[in-house]
Formats: C-alpha cells, sequence, structure tokens
C-alpha cells in the first residue's frame, strides 16, 4: 500500500544483492576491514530481502536507519562510511547525548521519546545506552521563568512528564548550583543522557546480525542515476548499485546532494564544547553522571557530569559556520592535528565571556579549569527542523539530515516507515525537504538563516517571532500599498505578510474596551486588529491573499487526475470552484484545496505547502500539466458586506447573488484590470477572491481602493484574518490538521464524497471505526483571557489533549480555541487550557460558532 506507488519501487520477496555483497569494482574489489572492526556483517551473507539500499554515513542516524529498515525485513542494507568505524568522525563521534524530549513541535517531542524507549532498550557490552539522570532547565530571569512554564506546556500536550520546580529544588537536583542565581526550573525525570556512540553501535550489531553490512573507509564520490532514478553509488572503492539511497551523511548532506543534482539547505555551524578537569567536590565520584542533563538558556549554555568533570556546551559565541565542501578527511584531518573532521580547534576568545556566566552558576567550577575543548560541527536548517523524505528530482533518492542525536530514532523509525510502507506514521510535514520554497534554497539564505538558527537556539522565541534576516525577500506587487498604510509585517514562506496597518488605528476609538492582554500575548499583536476584523464584519476590507499557493493544472487528464487525487466531486461545470481534501493512502488529509474549474481541461487549485505541489507532480500522469503560478499571480480578498457595492461598479458583468453565486469563479475585467474572481472567503463574509497577473497587481489593488473610498474599505492583515477563520471555524491546514487526522476526526466529513468512485485514501476510509478524538471548538470563559496555541487541555482534571489553534474571537467577544479532544465532549461541557501554568476555564462550544445560516456569505 505505498502511496507513491511509482516511486517505490517494492519488490516483495528476495532480491539478489550486488555480487553477494560485493560491489562492483574498476579496481581489486573491496576492502574488508584492515582498519575497522569487523562486524557480523563482514561475513559470507545471505541473501537479503526487500530492495537494495545504501545508506550514506555511519552516524547515530545511518545505524539506526539501518536497523529499522532490517527490523521491517528490508535486508539488503549497505552503510558506507568513509570514516573508520566504530567512531567515523562525525557529529555523532562527539556527541555529549543530551536528551532534553521538550520541543514546541509535536514531532520532534515524538521522535524524541522513541530515541530514549529505544536506546533505553540497548546497551553494548553491559554499558547502557541511555542514562535517564533527568533534565533540568534553568531559569535566571522572569522571563526565562515564564517560558519553563510555556515549555511545561508543551510537554504536557505531548505527553512528557514534567514539573516547575522552585530554586531550592534545583539546588537539591544540582547541589553545585549558586542557588541565589536561580528563580526556578523545569525538571523532567525522563530525560538524560544518550551514549550516541553505543547506541550507533549497539544498532549496527543489531542491523548487521540482520544481513546489512557495515563499510567503513568508503567515500562516496558520486551517486549514479538513470531516468530519474537512483541506480548506485559511486566510492573510492567501487561502485554500489542500489534501488534506494538514503544521504544520512550529517552536515556532509550538501556535498552528497550535488553529487545528486539536489539541493540540500543545511548549513554546518561549529558549536563549542569542553570539559573541565576533576573538581574536588565531585571526588570519589564513579558513575559517568548521577544529575540532571542542566540548560542554562539565559546565558546559552549546557551542563553534564562526566564523572568527576563537568562538560560544558555554549551556544554563545558568534555563528561559526564551516563549509561542508571544504571539510578535511579523516586522515587529513589527524594530519592537521585535528581529533576527527567535525571537530575544529577550540576558539577561546570564544570561550571567555562563557566561562564567566559558568563560574555564576556553578562556583565550584572556580576550583577548576577547562581541560579539553573543541568547536564541533553539526547542521543547522533555516527552519530548524530536519530534512526528511525522498526527493521528486531523483526518485529514490533520500535524505535523512539535520538530524539531533535527541530525534535520532523517532527520525530512523519514520523513515524506514516511509521507504517500505510509503508514509510515516507520524506527521513528518515539519520536516519534510519539499517544505522550503525555491526563494529559500539559496545557499546565502540558508547560510544567513542557518547562522540564526544558531544564534536563537536557546533564545525565548514567541510563536509568531519572524526570523530578522534576509528581509524583505518575498514582496507581494501590492508592498508599497502596504507600507503607506503602515503595515506590520511578518514573514512566512519568505513572504512580507501584513499582519494589520497602523493607519487603521483610528479606527479603534469605536472599538470600545477591549480586554487587557498579559504582555506575551501582546506581542506581534496590536488592537489594530480588533478594528480591522471589526471593518471585514460591518463594511468591507482588503487582504493580500497572494502568499495563498496557486498551481495551475492543465490538460486532457486534469480532470480525472484531480478527481482521483481528492476527495470531493470535482465533475462539474466551468466556472465552479470546490472545496476539497488531499488524503495520502491510509485516509491521512494532506491538504485541503480549493479547485476551481476555469474551464474544460484548466483548474485553478489553491492549496497550502509546497509539499502539495510536489505530492501531485508525484502522481500527475502524462497528459497532465502543473505550475506553480504563485509567483507570477498576486491575489486581493475583498470581503465585508459592501463588496458586492465595492466590485460591481468595476465590472459590466453580473456580481449579484444570482448572477455569481457562492463558490463560483468568473473571468472579468474589474476597471481595466483582467482578474478571475471566485466567490469564497476564508473570513466568512460576503466577497471575491480576486486574482491577476503580479504586472497588474497593484493597478488592481489601486482600482479597489478607489472603489471603496467612499464605502469605507480598510486593509486588513493576517491578525484580523486569523480571527476571523476561527470564528468560521475554518481549519487550518499544518495547524489545525495533519495527515494524522481523518476528514471525520478533522470535521471535514463534509467535504468527503464517498460515493463518487474511487479516490485515494478512500478504501482506508472505508474501514475506519468512528473517530475516538475530534478537532473541538473551544471558547474560553472569562472575555479577557487569551492562549494562543499548542497549550495542553484538561477535561475533568486530567490531561485530555492540546489546542491547535487560537486567537481572540472580535465579534464573538471570546477567545476561540481549537483542540485536539476525546470525541463525544458534548457542547457545554468545561475544560480548562493550561497558559504559562494558569489553569483557564473554557467551555466546549458548537460549530460553527458564527453565522451558523451562513446568511452573510451567501446573499
Ligand atoms: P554524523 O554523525 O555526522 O554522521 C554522518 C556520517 O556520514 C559521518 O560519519 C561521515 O563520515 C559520513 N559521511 C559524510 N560524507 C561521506 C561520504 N562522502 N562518504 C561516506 N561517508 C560520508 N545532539 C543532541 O541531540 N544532543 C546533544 O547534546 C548534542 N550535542 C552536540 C554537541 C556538539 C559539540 C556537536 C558538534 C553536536 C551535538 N549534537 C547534539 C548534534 C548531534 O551530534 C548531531 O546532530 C548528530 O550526531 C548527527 O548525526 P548524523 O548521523 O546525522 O551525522
Ligand atoms: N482560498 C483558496 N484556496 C485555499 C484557501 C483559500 N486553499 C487552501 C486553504 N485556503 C483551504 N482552506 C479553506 C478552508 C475553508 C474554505 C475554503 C478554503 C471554505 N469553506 C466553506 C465551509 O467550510 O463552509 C465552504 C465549503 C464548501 O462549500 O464546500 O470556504 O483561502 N482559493
Amino acid at each position: 500500500m505505498s502511496s507513491t506507488p511509482e516511486s517505490h519501487p517494492r519488490t516483495p520477496g528476495n532480491h539478489p544483492p550486488a555480487d553477494q555483497g560485493h560491489p562492483r569494482t574498476a579496481d581489486s574489489g573491496p576492502r574488508t576491514h584492515e582498519s575497522g572492526p569487523r562486524t557480523p556483517g563482514d561475513g559470507p551473507r545471505t541473501p537479503g530481502s526487500g530492495p537494495r539500499v545504501v545508506v550514506i554515513g555511519a552516524g547515530i542516524v545511518g545505524c539506526s536507519l539501518a536497523d529499522e529498515l532490517t527490523a521491517r525485513g528490508w535486508t539488503d542494507v549497505t552503510v558506507l562510511e568513509q570514516g573508520p568505524l566504530p567512531a567515523p568522525g562525525g557529529s555523532t563521534s562527539h556527541a555529549p547525548g543530551l536528551v532534553f524530549r521538550t520541543s514546541p513541535s509535536k514531532t520532534l517531542a515524538e521522535f524524541a521519546a522513541y530515541t530514549v524507549e529505544k536506546f533505553s532498550s540497548l546497551e553494548v557490552d553491559g554499558v547502557p545506552c541511555f542514562l535517564p539522570v533527568g533534565g533540568l532547565e534553568l531559569a535566571t530571569t522572569p522571563e526565562r521563568l515564564a517560558d519553563l512554564h510555556r515549555r511545561a506546556g508543551y510537554a504536557a500536550s505531548w505527553g512528557i512528564r514534567g514539573e516547575i520546580v522552585s530554586a531550592a529544588r534545583c539546588k537539591e537536583l544540582w547541589p553545585l548550583l549558586d542557588e541565589s542565581v536561580v528563580l526556578g526550573g523545569f525538571h523532567t525525570p525522563d530525560d538524560g543522557l544518550a551514549h550516541a556512540l553505543l547506541a550507533a553501535r549497539a544498532q549496527l550489531d543489531r542491523a548487521a546480525a540482520r544481513g546489512a553490512r557495515f563499510l567503513d573507509r568508503h567515500t562516496v564520490t558520486g551517486i549514479e542515476q538513470q531516468g530519474g532514478r537512483v541506480t548506485g553509488v559511486v566510492t573510492d572503492r567501487g561502485v554500489f548499485p542500489a534501488d534506494h539511497v538514503v544521504s544520512a551523511a550529517g552536515f556532509w548532506g550538501p556535498v552528497i546532494g550535488r553529487m545528486a543534482g539536489v539541493d540540500v539547505p543545511l548549513q554546518p555551524l561549529a558549536h563549542q564544547y569542553a570539559r573541565t578537569r576533576p573538581l574536588s567536590e565531585l571526588a570519589g565520584a564513579t558513575a559517568e553522571a548521577t544529575r540532571p542533563i542542566l540548560r542554562f538558556q539565559d546565558r546559552d549554555l549546557y551542563f553534564r557530569e562526566h564523572t568527576d568533570r563537568i562538560g560544558i556546551g555554549s551556544y554563545a559565541h558568534r555563528p561559526l559556520p564551516v563549509d561542508p565542501f571544504a571539510v578535511p578527511a579523516y586522515e587529513e584531518a589527524r594530519a592537521q592535528g585535528m581529533d576527527m573532521p567535525s571537530s575544529c580547534p577550540f576558539t577561546p576568545e570564544d570561550w571567555a565571556p562563557s566561562w564567566q556566566d559558568c563560574l555564576r552558576l556553578l562556583p565550584a567550577l572556580g576550583g577548576t579549569e577547562i581541560e579539553t575543548g573543541f568547536n564541533g560541527v553539526f547542521s543547522f536548517t533555516p527552519d530548524g527542523m530536519p530534512l526528511l523524505g525522498e526527493t521528486r528530482r531523483l526518485r529514490g533518492f533520500w535524505l535523512a539530515e539535520a538530524v539531533w542525536v535527541t530525534h535520532s530514532a523517532g527520525v530512523a523509525r519514520a523513515v524506514a516507515e516511509w521507504m517500505v510502507d510509503g508514509r510515516p506514521s507520524a506527521d513528518v510535514h515539519e520536516c519534510d525537504l519539499t517544505r522550503f520554497e525555491e526563494a529559500q534554497r539559496s545557499p546565502s539564505y540558508v547560510r544567513e538563516r542557518g547562522a540564526q538558527q544558531f544564534a536563537e537556539v536557546y533564545d525565548v522565541l514567541h510563536p509568531l517571532q519572524p526570523m530578522e534576516q534576509p528581509r524583505p525577500l518575498r514582496v507581494s506587487p501590492f508592498y508599497a500599498r502596504q507600507r503607506e498604510l503602515g503595515a506590520f509585517f511578518l514573514e512566512g514562506g519568505g513572504w512580507e505578510r501584513p499582519h494589520w496597518y497602523e493607519t487603521n488605528a483610528a479606527l479603534t476609538d469605536s472599538l470600545g474596551d477591549l480586554p487587557e492582554r498579559d504582555a506575551w500575548s501582546s506581542r506581534y499583536w496590536s488592537p489594530v486588529a480588533a478594528a480591522e476584523a471589526r471593518a471585514t464584519r460591518e463594511k468591507v476590507a482588503l487582504y493580500d491573499m497572494t502568499p495563498l499557493r496557486r498551481l495551475e493544472v492543465t490538460g486532457p487528464g486534469a480532470l480525472a487526475f484531480l478527481d482521483r487525487m481528492t476527495t470531493n466531486n470535482l465533475r462539474k461545470k466551468p466556472g465552479a470552484v470546490t472545496y476539497t481534501l488531499l488524503l495520502d493512502e491510509s485516509g491521512g488529509v494532506r491538504s485541503d484545496l480549493t479547485v476551481a474549474r476555469l474551464a474544460p481541461d484548466r483548474f485553478q487549485v489553491g492549496a497550502n505547502s509546497p509539499a502539495d505541489l510536489d505530492w501531485l507532480l508525484r502522481h500527475a500522469p502524462s497528459d497532465v500539466h502543473i505550475r506553480d503560478i504563485t509567483s507570477g499571480t498576486c491575489c486581493v480578498g475583498v470581503w465585508g458586506p459592501l463588496a458586492r457595492a465595492l466590485v460591481q461598479p468595476l465590472t459590466r458583468d453580473d456580481f449579484s447573488h444570482e448572477g455569481f453565486g457562492y463558490f463560483r469563479a468568473k473571468r472579468t475585467h474589474l476597471g481595466q484590470v483582467p482578474v478571475t474572481a471566485m466567490r469564497l472567503s476564508y473570513v466568512g463574509e460576503l466577497g471575491w477572491e480576486l486574482y491577476t497577473t503580479a504586472d497588474l497587481g497593484l493597478r488592481l489593488w489601486d482600482t479597489l481602493w478607489e472603489a471603496g473610498r467612499d464605502l469605507g474599505v480598510v486593509a486588513a492583515g493576517r491578525s484580523a484574518f486569523n480571527s476571523l477563520r476561527l470564528e468560521k471555524g475554518y481549519r487550518a491546514w499544518g495547524t489545525d490538521m495533519t495527515d494524522e487526522h481523518t476528514p471525520f476526526e478533522a470535521g471535514l466529513g463534509f467535504a468527503v464524497r464517498m460515493d463518487k468512485g474511487d479516490f485515494v485514501g478512500r478504501e482506508a476510509l472505508l474501514g475506519l471505526p468512528e473517530p475516538a478524538r475530534r478537532l473541538t471548538p473551544l471558547l474560553l470563559d472569562d472575555p479577557a483571557t487569551v492562549v494562543l496555541g499548542r497549550e495542553p487541555v484538561h477535561v475533568d482534571g486530567a490531561p485530555a489533549g492540546y489546542v491547535t489553534s487560537a486567537s481572540y474571537g472580535y465579534t464573538l467577544g471570546r477567545c476561540v480555541a481549537y483542540a485536539w479532544l476525546p470525541a463525544g465532549l458534548a457542547p457545554g461541557t468545561g475544560a480548562h487550557i493550561e497558559y504559562f501554568g494558569e489553569k483557564v476555564p473554557a467551555t466546549v462550544a458548537e460549530e460553527p460558532l458564527f453565522d451558523p445560516e451562513m446568511t452573510r456569505i451567501r446573499r
């Protein structure tokens, strides 16, 4: 049951391995391990089963992946490693192995949970691969303490045990702390230390016992391909034919990527790690570590014990980018006096300020000094998330890169499932290698963003906080006007997106009293958003929808293709627009789309992430042509009760309710501007999305602005937009639902036509039991409180789920929060949302919260 059948030639049964484990060689054939240790995989092998897989890199990711693949019966696995096993010299070879599972990302938290679970069951020669010493994050400022409460919320949302503890308790947990510096901490008793190299070894042994082979001192120099599929891997010791190749080369990813003709948007940066000499306070210690792994985020530092020494890592220094193409090979690195290729010489000048911070926190360090240190290299991506998945450019070529030890086992499981079953069981869209726009893959962008990710590793980051550089990158044709109107921009997908317009501030006078907001939820927020929301509900507003992804799907097979790919009925006359879902083979929601049939063989698809384009391209037959037209076009949403009064005078076409129905599309001219108008609205008001080409965008904006002047038209931003769409109950894919959820759980069953004939995911939906969970709307009881998203929800005093998105509903006068909760909670059921450690009362509401009769849209 592969979701991308043509990309996974899953040859079941036996597949004779290439020459019984011997690569084709131009010269003498493969060398066995003269320098590396023998592994069970060295010996004579029985033929493996499954397709031939070559994994590049025997770091923690490569070893974990070999284990997960062979555990699933794909045993024809060859792991090629340039360095010597068991410590080949990548990032894994010197990772101190701290595993803190808590993250704003549910996906990362789940990856980490699996790593802990798996490593806890592994040992090598009686030495455990995981030490459950716990984790402790410290606050030395009130802001950080508040942030720890927020992190405790994430932990609760994702099922991680943890509690906020007092300074005294921190001292108990870590007696070397100067308690007077600390305000409190977040203690996670099940976090701990991974023995990265041992865990790699244990997984290598297991995989080898199942038939995988690990060949060290094999440097990959090329990727062979034919007809868009990978066919083999070239090394300095011969060629290894392959059906699947996984680059698990860590920060060398871009080097391997170049061989395959694939962008790998990651930037290697060096990060300082040092160890002290023995501390007299720890004299006599025998265990490797007994105290929790420790984070001092206010000073970008972390600590762990090494028996009677302390290891200290720092992100406090300037970013130290490393060019992956210039990293010396293992022997060369040794010759240059480096310990291994991934460890650069320690730069004491970068360390000096941090040492003072260390002394302040752990005064006992005054009695010792740094004994050894190095600048260790690892990967940073533009958004801090891993790069996973199969590239479309080169089928069969996969990435499993930019992965911390913390997430390694979870990542390996997900990638193995993806390869073997066609899809991972976890939601990995945040890690999908297709998620970056082309404009986000330039080396310069990747370098700048990577450096900023490094600098921000431990910063208190607001969920709306944009990256600072490089901005502005992508702007809509209305940008000049937006600036004139005082737009406050945030960035998304490289786009500058107005969140509100300061020139609307005058409108707030008539609003009446808005509840006072706490400092955190006031960030990246303005009361002006309330005024813009009100103007949309009462008059008319212009929304820049240019960043909304638009695909043009054309060709004789277009209708049949879209019909097969999505859930709703698309067999309607040209002029129809349909809200429909992209499902994967197991019925998970991959995206929600609008499909406008503009001509018999021409469709415009309103989509979400770049992954949608990738998914459609992967499945498209040869008589269907798909083009992303986002960049060359633009879109304005004109919404509000006066939208018709604004637009009608600009055109001779009939924009009345009868002449231009809801969810219909029309080609027309507005003034001099040719537009495609679609009558739909994500904000739940009468109006149109108006599309034109980028060159005419400014003219379109000005035409609408002029026409709306007497009607009191305003420009409105995403802050109002998000509030209005939540009042209307419109889901945002990726936040409210993902491919982990079925349409029925997500409340999107209305967009599924089971009787229309076959479509991707249909069969899986047939066998589904009644949903056990549902995306459930909550209204906060106190009109003065807000939550922001990802907070835990308690029902009957017990954790029951988590908030997806939330926003103050200015029309409803309450904060709206959507949450994944057990099915069957009747409207009126009480719940509590945990916000910065406080339990905020909320009530399950009935959908839709606003305008259930649809009188505002359908008129
Ligand atoms: P690697 O371990 O780098 O493995 C990639 C392998 O690919 C290498 O062995 C390399 O030799 C091989 N390779 C590359 N090119 C080729 C080629 N052409 N042919 C053949 N083989 C090739 N993470 C945590 O979770 N917790 C921590 O506390 C932590 N602390 C860290 C501290 C430091 C100082 C550093 C540097 C990193 C730290 N990390 C930590 C990050 C973590 O170490 C890495 O993210 C992780 O080890 C990456 O594993 P990997 O298998 O992807 O890469
Ligand atoms: N506009 C366009 N395309 C889009 C979006 C958009 N594609 C991606 C994303 N946004 C899709 N999300 C939605 C969500 C809800 C609606 C439209 C797009 C919507 N739903 C109505 C409802 O649920 O009542 C109508 C559904 C129906 O009649 O079938 O309008 O913003 N172009």
